[in-house]
């Protein structure tokens, strides 16, 4: 290609990200960062030869036959269940994600609020706020102990892994569920289970495991039965992991206890019984979102393209 190729980049990223791909593309951005509708995603990324999109740019076939010249989607998050990757493979389109960057910030947040749910710190607040806060009682508000408890971790992957680090501060027993077992399992002092043993047997549950068809709805009115009383369930990977309807009703009937959301089924669309139930964290999708983070993450999507656009082998490719 004689050209510098053509990137869009379809939403607004720092200017430091701005200035490492400007001298490497013919570069079109979103300074606004205004919402594209879908017609117009495809209309602008038709003539591209890379793309640097977020987890609500849907990159499907649809997309793909639009943007006949495309080579590189790049996109700016660790999960990439937003694109067909097998059909950009097929046309030989490369794909890149930002693993690493983000682990710990994401980490920190499931702990966030599986503290937070567990000793009702949303509930409260919101009680406080509203000025009914006339006396102290032994009994007030009692929420759940996360020190010395069991935590069940859905996923043991790099964020998973993360999680137990921590929870090893916290004195508490890990069990996780895991395709295959994690290597670093007797460092991280957690010991793999099915999942129906880590839902009976753990006092907390964090889900931290890719959103695919396998696991639609792997937590559905079923497997929330089996929950302990009083448990907390965390959601930090995908909406569509957790049966968010079932989930409402089991945050009212039990036996869990409380939950902390930071994804939804239908982001930003939080389903309304999730919103009527006291006993929900709900965050909307921050768990990267740090400065440090956002900002590795958006550096590493630009290193790939920058890397792609001087034939140099890519940082962090996704295979099919
Ligand atoms: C992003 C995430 O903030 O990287 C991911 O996969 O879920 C988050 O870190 C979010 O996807 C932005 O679209």
């Amino acid at each position: 290609m004689n050209r510098r190729p053509k990137l869009l980049v379809t939403r607004r990223v720092f200017p430091e990200v701005v200035e490492r791909l400007q001298p490497h593309f013919e570069l079109e951005g979103n300074a606004d960062d205004a919402l594209w509708p879908r017609e117009e995603l495809l209309r602008r990324a038709a003539d591209r030869d890379a793309l640097f999109v977020v987890g609500s740019d849907r990159i499907d076939r649809e997309l793909l036959d639009a943007c006949p010249q495309l080579k590189i989607v790049a996109t700016g998050t660790v999960g990439y269940n937003h694109i067909d990757v097998a059909a950009c493979a097929e046309r030989g389109i490369a794909v890149t994600n930002t693993p690493d960057v983000l682990t710990e910030a994401t980490a920190d947040l499931g702990w966030a609020l599986l503290m937070a749910a567990a000793r009702r710190l949303s509930e409260t607040e919101r009680w406080l706020r509203e000025g009914r806060w006339n006396s102290w009682a032994f009994d007030q508000f009692l929420g759940a102990d996360v020190h010395g408890a069991t935590l069940g971790i859905v996923g043991m992957g790099r964020i998973g892994s993360a999680i137990a680090r921590r929870a090893r501060g916290f004195s508490m027993q890990v069990l996780y569920h895991n395709r295959s077992p994690a290597p670093n399992e007797a460092e991280l002092g957690a010991r793999r289970v099915a999942l129906d043993e880590l839902l009976r047997s753990a006092d907390h549950v964090v889900l931290v495991v890719p959103y695919t068809p396998q696991t639609h709805h792997l937590i559905g009115e079923r497997e929330l039965a089996m929950m302990k009383p009083g448990a907390v369930l965390v959601n930090i990977a995908r909406g569509g992991i957790v049966d968010d309807a079932a989930l409402a009703k089991a945050l009212r009937s039990g036996p869990i206890g409380a939950a902390g959301l930071d994804v939804y089924e239908n982001e930003p669309k939080v389903n309304p019984a999730l919103l009527e139930v006291p006993n929900v964290v709900l965050t909307p999708h921050i768990g990267s979102a740090t400065r440090s983070s956002r900002l590795g993450m958006a550096m590493l999507a630009a290193e790939n393209l920058v890397a792609w656009a001087g034939g140099q082998p890519l940082r962090t490719p996704v295979s099919a």
